[in-house]
């Protein structure tokens, strides 16, 4: 599994005031816990709490300082991506990089396909387009070809191309979930080798009292579908022991009685 840890994103309350208050420290600890927890990734995000590329730049320094771990860039605006990239080639110094991310739309797919070629960047399609998201599996597998044509055709190799189902919260629209494991399923046939499949894990857990059972339940389903990447809480134990299971179960690692440390200490 590729892990992005999901925490250093404005729509957590300590994010936001330390992004507001130019506050270092809270961002630097969350980089570094998840960092400690295993993630590949750091998924950055400003949430709503600004539009200012200045606290973009800021946000992805602040990181890049304290952490040599790869970074999402993680935004829904154009202008505010090419900030972040620029910021993250300048602070980052040639890491690897995903943009988060591109829908389906030609006014954000094409410029952002273009950021990723140019980026040498790996990119998350969500499966959306000017309707919004869309609610059956059909329209999320025809937005991800789309999404997967596109990007290919401009060069981007099927490693560099992660397919994102888009995950609703299960309070509130619960027969979603189960046709976002079908597009996963039919996103994992769409070319050989097929494109990574990324999920934002925490969105099927919204508002829901039992969150971290949700959380982990639905991943270890999801990677029986052929997710291999999620955006996630990497410091949940619980959940990294299920996705060590997981892959064990899966085949995908070698079986020893010692699974679980192994996991933790990997990469
Ligand atoms: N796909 C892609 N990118 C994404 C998402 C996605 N980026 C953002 C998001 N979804 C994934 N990250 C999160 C981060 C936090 C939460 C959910 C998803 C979360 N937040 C709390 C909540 O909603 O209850 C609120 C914060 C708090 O507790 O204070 O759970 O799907 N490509």
């Amino acid at each position: 599994m590729i892990l992005i840890g999901e925490r250093i994103n404005g729509s957590f309350k300590d994010i936001a005031a330390a992004i507001k208050e130019r506050n270092k420290a809270p961002i630097q600890e969350w980089a570094k816990k998840q960092t400690e927890a295993g993630a590949d990734y750091l998924d950055v995000n400003l949430g709503a709490v600004s539009k200012s590329a200045d606290d973009f730049r800021w946000l992805i320094q602040t990181v890049c300082e304290a952490v040599p771990t790869p970074i999402s860039v993680d935004y829904n605006k154009l202008d505010l991506m090419r900030a972040g990239l620029e910021a993250y080639r300048e602070f980052g110094g040639g890491r690897p990089v995903i943009i988060n991310s591109t829908t389906a739309e030609d006014s954000k797919l094409i410029p952002l396909v273009e950021l990723a070629v140019r980026y040498n960047a790996g990119l998350i399609g969500v499966v959306m387009d000017e309707r919004g998201s869309p609610q059956d599996v059909d329209r999320r597998v025809e937005l991800g070809a789309k999404i997967f044509a596109v990007a290919s055709e401009a060069g981007l190799t099927p490693d560099r191309i992660y397919l994102d189902p888009i995950v609703m919260p299960l309070k509130f629209m619960q027969e979603q979930a189960k046709n976002v494991l079908e597009a996963i399923r039919q996103f994992a046939v769409i070319s050989d080798p097929p494109p990574h499949i990324s999920i934002g894990l925490s969105n099927i857990c919204s508002k829901a009292k039992e969150r971290s059972l949700i959380n982990r339940t639905f991943l270890v389903m999801a990677m029986a579908a052929g997710c291999d990447t999620a955006i996630c809480n990497v410091c949940d134990t619980e959940l990294m022991n299920a996705v060590a299971t997981a892959e064990l179960i899966l085949n995908k690692e070698i079986y020893s009685d010692d699974y679980l440390k192994a996991y933790r200490k990997r990469g």
